[in-house]
């Protein structure tokens, strides 16, 4: 008995590792490289982001980087969105966004290098 609870623990475990999906993306605009990743799989609630800029193969930490997420009008759901500014630690910009319900949201990282453009990608990420 005490075996077969042992084996139902261990199966419940990499159950929900192999559940536990972090965000990696990438994307390229006017140059740069943008990896937007997560440490853990995304919840309801807050979540961590960080996102990674390179030109030419160089970190590029002088840029003002923020992130809008968001979800358009659903039949009983009004459109939401979240907003932050990134933090830079450590040469990554680090965001916390909240999400309000599970689905997909979609989101839009605004990059402003010193040359005063402003950059926008666009993607999504699910829950
Ligand atoms: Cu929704």
């Amino acid at each position: 008995m005490k075996n077969l609870l042992k084996m139902m623990m261990v199966l419940l475990i990499s159950v929900s590792f192999l559940k536990a999906e972090l965000v990696e993306q990438s994307g390229e605009k006017d140059g740069y490289d943008v990896i937007l990743t997560t440490k853990k799989s995304l919840v309801v609630g807050d979540n961590e982001f960080f996102v990674e800029l390179q030109k030419d193969e160089k970190v590029v930490t002088t840029a003002k980087v923020k992130a809008k997420f968001f979800m358009p009008e659903m039949p009983g759901m009004p459109y939401m969105e979240y907003e932050d500014n990134a933090v830079l630690e450590n040469g990554i910009y680090k965001m916390e966004i909240n999400f309000s319900m599970g689905g997909t949201w979609q989101y839009h990282i605004k990059f402003k290098t010193d040359d005063g453009i402003v950059h926008t990608i666009r993607g999504s990420v699910n829950l």
